[in-house]
């Protein structure tokens, strides 16, 4: 990676990016939505395709020259088709977002209502936050989770969706510790006449290992990013019934995307190809046990956990009782080399920018080879850290077992 062209062109980012290097492989990375993508998906976002442009779909494009990205494009289609069950699927989806965009756009016209969840409850800016364009261009109507046992609150997504009569249901988070009930979510749609969109952002690894239950049966529309559990390049792609590919397609191209990333789009299907394997499956089946392994060592530690626990990999834990708000959680776990995002917690008191969360999560420290006893110790150091207060000698004593325990179980040895 690291190699002479860009030493010699540009010292200062080849030094930029040795250190970034060395921080993802010093530091404990529990952000449950980043990993570690393989070294083959690496080499194949970085590859000689980043030099084509392919605007259109395989056998139909705006430019010459296109035989083998029209080869890597069907790969990744035929792979992700196989991985999901899916009837269609568009792999040119730049960004979760994007991809979200373009499943409203090819559902919706402006103005029309949809009904997603809450911000502060786990959902995401894309579904209908008033700064995002989804808040701007749509009627969002926000559901949420019940303020006792802090699950999503179908009770109140029916009455909501009786009420608004929404064209666009979505089921999906970006900070939820359960199991997401897609049934119930069709069983809504269905009895208002609305579409059912799933964005499995966070739990597309999980679902292919059949660690989550399938969006794909019930939903019209399902969009993921590929970098998250599914561990593939930074990028996304949305799936739908056949009745919706033309549309979705339409919207991804020309409506919003002009020329495509091919070098990402050849990643994904690297990643497709990965993920296809048994060891992916483990490796799904392990993420969720050392969640729940976190989970259980920061509650022993005596942290309140949203919801009580995970059935994911991740977790909420509501530091309100603490003394101590998200943001200086998260700053301070990252002086100890813990690196984890603020987050909301529902019912949150605190602004979006200080928190009263932390979101941690287990995709990436699995990834490292890690199991359930190294979980425990991560929740033992998390709590020693978040205990201590200022004392720098508690924060380097932790920084120093973080280190040992980042050597013990190496990522990127020979980049
Ligand atoms: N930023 C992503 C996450 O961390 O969940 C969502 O876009």
């Amino acid at each position: 990676m690291m190699n002479e062209a860009l030493a010699q062109t540009d010292p200062e980012m080849a030094d930029v990016l040795t250190r970034e290097l060395d921080r993802q492989q010093n530091t404990l990375v529990l952000i449950p939505s980043e990993n570690y993508a393989s070294k083959a998906v690496l080499l194949a976002s970085g590859c000689i395709m980043t030099n084509k442009y392919a605007e259109g779909s395989p056998g139909k494009r705006y430019y010459n020259g296109c035989e083998l990205v029209d080869r890597a494009e069907s790969l990744a289609i035929e792979r992700a088709t196989e991985l999901f069950g899916c009837d269609h699927v568009n792999v040119q989806p730049l960004t979760g977002a994007v991809a979200n965009m373009a499943a409203y756009d090819a559902l919706l016209e402006d103005g029309d209502t949809i009904l997603a969840m809450e911000l502060n409850h786990g959902g995401h800016l894309t579904h209908g936050h008033p700064l995002n364009f989804s808040g701007r261009w749509y009627n969002c109507i926000s559901y949420g989770v019940t303020r006792d046992a802090e699950v999503i609150d179908y009770d109140q997504l029916r009455s909501l969706a009786r009420e608004h009569q929404p064209k666009l249901i979505v089921a999906g988070a970006s900070a939820y510790p359960r199991i997401m009930e897609f049934e119930r979510f069709r069983e809504v749609a269905d009895e208002v006449g609305a579409y059912l969109m799933a964005d499995i952002a966070h739990v597309a690894g999980l679902i292919v290992a059949d660690e989550h239950p399938d969006p794909i049966p019930h939903c019209d529309v399902v969009t993921t990013t590929t970098h998250k559990t599914l561990r593939g390049p930074r990028a996304a792609i949305i799936m739908c019934r056949q009745e919706h590919a033309q549309a979705i397609d339409r919207a991804v191209f020309p409506g919003i995307q002009s020329g495509p990333q091919m070098h990402v789009v050849a990643a994904k299907a690297v990643a497709f190809k990965e993920a296809l394997s048994p060891d992916f499956k483990e490796y799904q089946h392990q993420i969720v046990l050392n969640a729940k392994a976190i989970a259980q060592s920061l509650m022993d530690q005596g942290f309140r956990l949203v919801s009580g626990g995970t059935d994911n990999h991740l977790m909420l834990v509501d530091l309100s009782d603490k003394g101590i708000t998200g943001r200086d959680a998260a700053d301070r776990l990252e002086q100890a080399g813990i690196c984890v995002n603020k987050n909301l917690v529902p019912f949150d008191t605190q602004s979006p920018v200080v928190t009263s969360g932390i979101r941690p999560g287990s995709p990436a420290v699995t990834t490292r080879g890690m199991k359930e006893p190294e979980m425990t110790l991560i929740g033992e150091l998390m709590a020693r850290v978040l205990d201590a207060g200022d004392d720098a000698f508690v924060i380097a004593e932790v920084r120093e077992k973080v280190r040992e325990l980042c050597e013990r179980f190496p990522i990127y040895t020979d980049l």
